[in-house]
């Protein structure tokens, strides 16, 4: 068995947090834990979509996702979601929303310059080039965690230490 909590990725775009989310996904399926990942693939395009990349739109997404989260967790998930949801007070605001110990903050830590040279879907180029505004790192802010349960630097070592890193902190505090 195991306890319900949310898993929430915070991190730069190109930080790694969809792919660390889904590994440790993976690891709790093996552990066959109950799960469900969160991300902009599965919630910007529905529930979402009337959304954008402006403060106000930002905080409403975070908002939203905080609201599905606190459903799946109440019906006792693993729950892991992975915005940039780059705003401090939006991310307390749901971790306030849950009971406690059921937000555990997940930092993807990995410095804008690796993110940049990633770049898997060239938004940092256009975000350079003026082509689209508001970038998060570039023209719109990003508010670092300022005590996340877990701090994972993906520029560090590989997917797979990163993700294990996560399920190590769900063992030792008796979620898992
Ligand atoms: C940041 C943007 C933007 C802007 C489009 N700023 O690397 P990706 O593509 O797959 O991840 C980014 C994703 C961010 O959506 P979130 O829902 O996580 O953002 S937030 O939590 O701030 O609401 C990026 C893409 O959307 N993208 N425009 N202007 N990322």
């Amino acid at each position: 068995g195991h306890k319900a909590a949310v898993l929430w990725f915070t991190g730069l775009s190109g930080s790694g947090k969809s792919t660390v989310a889904n590994a440790v996904d993976l690891m709790l399926f093996q552990h066959k834990a109950k799960t469900y990942v969160l991300d902009g693939d599965n919630v910007r395009h529905g529930l979402n979509g009337d959304l954008g990349f402006s403060d106000k739109d930002r905080v409403e997404n975070i908002r939203r996702v905080g609201e599905v989260s606190k459903l799946f967790a109440d019906a006792g998930l693993l729950v892991s979601t992975a915005f940039i949801s780059p705003f401090v007070a939006d991310r307390e605001m749901v971790r306030s929303q849950l009971p406690e110990g059921q937000f555990i903050e997940v930092f993807i830590d990995t410095p804008l310059a690796v993110c940049e040279s990633r770049d898997p879907k060239g938004l940092y180029k256009k975000a350079r080039a003026g082509e689209i505004k508001n970038f998060t790192g570039i023209d719109s802010a990003y508010e670092k965690p300022e005590n996340p349960e877990i701090h994972v630097q993906t520029d560090q070592k590989s997917i797979q230490a990163c993700a294990q890193q996560v399920i190590d902190y769900l063992k030792q505090n008796e979620y898992l």
